[in-house]
């Protein structure tokens, strides 16, 4: 299998698991993620996904350029759209997403990263998109998801020299969270995982939902969203068990309704 799934009650670990190729994502691994990620988006038990690659070298080293290389554009263009649709599928499931980046993203490594809500990487990590050094601009996303992650100068220089970044410049410009020493990286990640379950899961998801109204459609369609958001959280037990909770000065027990 070249997904594996790994679960601590509310949380899921989506593993790429193709080490020999340092997980590059080739058709079959592509479609094997996006069934996944359709799966675990559609069950109400999964509050929180997990995103890693297989082995201590590579998060996902790319889109498999042995695949790649013969490509007609017509072919292309599939490979381009069933990327995309990995991404969107990360965007547009409910639950927050985590990459838990252990090693190499490049080119669609990186860009599966940057449609991830969080990315916290390991000090190994090395991060780019040297798609331009292949001869082709990126296909899944990265011309538009970098400028809006970090500073628009800062992804384009990326964009434009294919350069590697380390954990550290990641860090620094804004692409990462947080990085952790290699042996920290995934305990680290299953911390914050509980950290977000722990919370009321229908609030998570409609402030997820909310974040992402307003990345689409702009501030003010945004902001009226998010008070649509708020209104329906007071239909739910959730709220009235949060609220209850702090006022009885106890922990809150939320049952996702
Ligand atoms: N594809 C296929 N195989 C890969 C690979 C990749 N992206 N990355 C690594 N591998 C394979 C290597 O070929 C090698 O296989 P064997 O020779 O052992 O059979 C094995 O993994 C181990 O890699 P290395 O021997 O190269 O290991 P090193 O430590 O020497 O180097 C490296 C690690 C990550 C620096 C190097 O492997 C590397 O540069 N890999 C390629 C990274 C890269 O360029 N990634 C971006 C790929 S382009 C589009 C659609 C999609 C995309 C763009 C456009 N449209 C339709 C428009 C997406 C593009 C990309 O992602």
């Amino acid at each position: 299998m070249s997904i594996t799934v790994t679960r601590q009650e509310r949380i899921a670990l989506i593993t790429v698991d193709r080490p020999e190729r340092l997980n590059a994502l080739d058709t079959p691994t592509l479609r094997a993620l996006l069934e996944t990620l359709r799966e675990l988006a559609a069950d109400e038990s999964t509050c929180v996904m997990l995103l890693t690659g297989a082995g201590e070298r590579a998060f996902i080293a790319g889109a498999d350029i042995s695949e790649m290389a013969e490509k007609s554009p017509a072919e292309a263009l599939a490979f381009a759209e069933l990327g995309h649709a990995v991404c969107r599928a990360i965007e547009e499931a409910p639950q927050p997403v985590i990459a838990v980046v252990n090693g190499y993203a490049l080119g669609g490594g990186c860009e599966i990263a940057l449609a991830c809500d969080i990315r916290l990487a390991s000090d190994r990590a090395v991060f780019g998109q040297p798609e331009v050094k292949l001869g082709i601009p990126p296909g899944w996303g990265g011309s538009q998801r970098l400028p809006r992650l970090v500073p628009p100068g800062i992804a384009r220089e990326l964009l434009y020299t294919g350069r590697r970044i380390t954990a550290d410049e990641a860090l620094r410009i804004g692409l990462v969270n947080a990085v952790y020493p290699a042996a920290e990286l995934l305990d680290r990640a299953w911390q914050l995982a509980q950290q977000i379950a722990a919370n009321g899961p229908v609030a998570v998801r409609l402030t997820k939902a909310a974040t992402r109204f307003g990345d689409e459609h702009g501030l003010a369609a945004g902001l009226a969203y998010e008070r649509q958001c708020f209104a329906y959280a007071f239909t739910t037990e959730d709220q009235r068990e949060g609220m209850r909770a702090f006022l009885e000065k106890r922990q809150p027990q939320f049952r996702g309704r």
